[in-house]
């Protein structure tokens, strides 16, 4: 569920609101309808039978129906008189109803438009943020390969060549630039008369369509559990790639998307792990449960999801360590940590989201290897693209790991973090 959902949920309320007040129109006119009709009876019951001629009984009876006929079209005359108001007055509410329904319609409408283009010029900032995070890969490697094949009438093997020094350089990996290069080949052999200006657009199908060929890397929301238990994200990774910044920026955005989210602090070996949290959690206005320096991580994540779930908390995340000194013992200390936090939720964690630091290159993707080894990881961020020139790892990740690529971070600030989108990112990535 993300920002659209949230807007959605707000118009629900609207319209439940909107039918309150139709069903309170439509109540007031069936009331006077009911008037209405009643003086319309009350009309009928006054006047005199049809067909029938009223002759006066007797001179004293006579004189007595003289003296109440006058009376009797006094409270005709009145009740017509009412009839006609109580139907004014029903075409009145009638009116009203119409140009409530129709003013609902127009906010509706309005709404609408308003939300689509809020959502365009996001999508536009966006991407306006993603192209100038990649600047650095871009002009660094690929800028170099622009160069080289300017000019060129055709793609052959020296135009290949160059780009495949490119994508290496670029830390794409070795496999993944293989493919690349093999899928543009089969291109260039089926269409012959290809130049070199058309190569960056042959180079956004190819990868864009290698890409969509791994399923593992799509969807970038969460689904939070139909009973109400907590959406709960263990973060991990080693020391220093941005675990517990990524966790203050997505605490940010999932609370700008009107989630009510938790953090944990079982990052207890330094005592600055647990301030830097609590400062995270201050910016982005989040709740958060941190015991002091050197506490039992797993005591703290229990805790936390303790109290999320005392608080009907939506999200929940977990900030880990990524100190320790080898692959036994962290796998030890997480598994720990889920353990104790499945004795409240049991689903819990539903994400076990690995940070890797874009800026290391290839050792990002040696990093996914050995924690994919070692625990559950089910979901990436990549972060720190906005300083490397090595920007290229994102794609040899997303195109040889079976985990979806969820979150790329480009800046240090509380909203420099992107849901990561594949076509978007090859489009910009390949916009030299
Ligand atoms: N430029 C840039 N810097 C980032 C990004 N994400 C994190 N950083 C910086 O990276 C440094 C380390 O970030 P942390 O969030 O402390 O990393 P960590 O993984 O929690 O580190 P430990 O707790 O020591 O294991 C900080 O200086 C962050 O500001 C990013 O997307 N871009
Ligand atoms: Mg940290």
């Amino acid at each position: 569920m993300g920002l659209f959902s949230f807007f959605k949920k707000k118009k629900k309320k609207e319209a439940e609101e909107a039918d309150n007040i139709q069903e309170e129109i439509r109540r007031e006119t069936a009331e006077i309808s009911q008037e209405a009709s009643e003086a319309s009876q009350e009309v009928e019951e006054q006047q005199p039978e049809k067909g029938t001629v009223q002759v006066p009984q007797s001179d004293t009876e006579g004189n007595h129906a003289a003296d109440e006929k006058p009376q009797s079209d006094a409270a005709i005359r009145q009740a017509e008189e009412e009839k006609r108001r109580a139907e004014d007055e029903k075409r009145r509410v009638e009116e009203q109803r119409r140009q409530a329904e129709e003013e609902r319609r127009l906010a509706e409408a309005e709404e609408e438009k308003r939300l689509a283009e809020e959502e365009r010029r996001q999508a536009e900032e966006e991407k306006k943020g993603l192209e100038k995070s990649l600047k650095k890969t871009k002009e660094g490697v690929f800028g170099r390969l622009a160069r080289a094949i300017a000019g060129k009438s055709k793609v052959d093997d020296d135009v290949l060549d160059k780009l495949e020094e490119a994508l290496i350089l670029s830390d794409v990996g070795p496999n993944t630039t293989i493919q690349i290069i093999e899928r543009i080949e089969k291109r260039v052999a089926t269409d012959k008369y290809m130049n070199t200006s058309e190569l960056n657009r042959i180079l956004k199908e190819e990868v864009a369509s290698m890409l969509a060929e791994n399923k593992g890397s799509d969807s970038g929301y969460f689904e939070a559990p139909e009973n109400g238990d907590p959406y709960v994200i263990m973060v991990v990774g080693v020391n220093g790639v941005g675990k517990t910044t990524t966790i203050g920026k997505l605490a940010n955005m999932f609370k700008k998307q009107g989630y009510k989210v938790m953090l944990g602090a079982a990052d207890t070996f330094r005592a600055a792990a647990i301030d830097q949290l609590k400062i995270w959690s201050d910016r982005a206005g989040v709740d958060i449960v941190a015991q002091s320096m050197g506490s039992d991580p797993a005591a703290v994540a229990y805790d936390t999801i303790a109290s999320a779930k005392a608080n009907h908390s939506d999200v929940v995340i977990i900030d880990t360590a990524g100190r320790l000194h080898n692959k036994v013992n962290l796998m030890n200390e997480l598994t720990k940590i889920k353990k104790v936090m499945q004795k409240i939720v049991p689903s819990a964690p539903q994400e076990i989201l690995l940070v890797i630091d874009a800026s290391t290159g290839q050792n990002a993707i040696e990093q996914t290897k050995q924690f994919t080894e070692a625990t559950d990881v089910n979901a990436l961020a990549v972060t720190k693209l906005d300083g490397t020139a090595k920007g290229g790892v994102v794609l040899g990740i997303s195109n040889e790991f079976n985990i979806p690529v969820k979150y790329i971070g480009v800046g240090e600030k509380i909203d420099d973090l992107q849901i990561f989108d594949k076509e978007q990112f090859v489009d910009s990535l390949f916009n030299f």
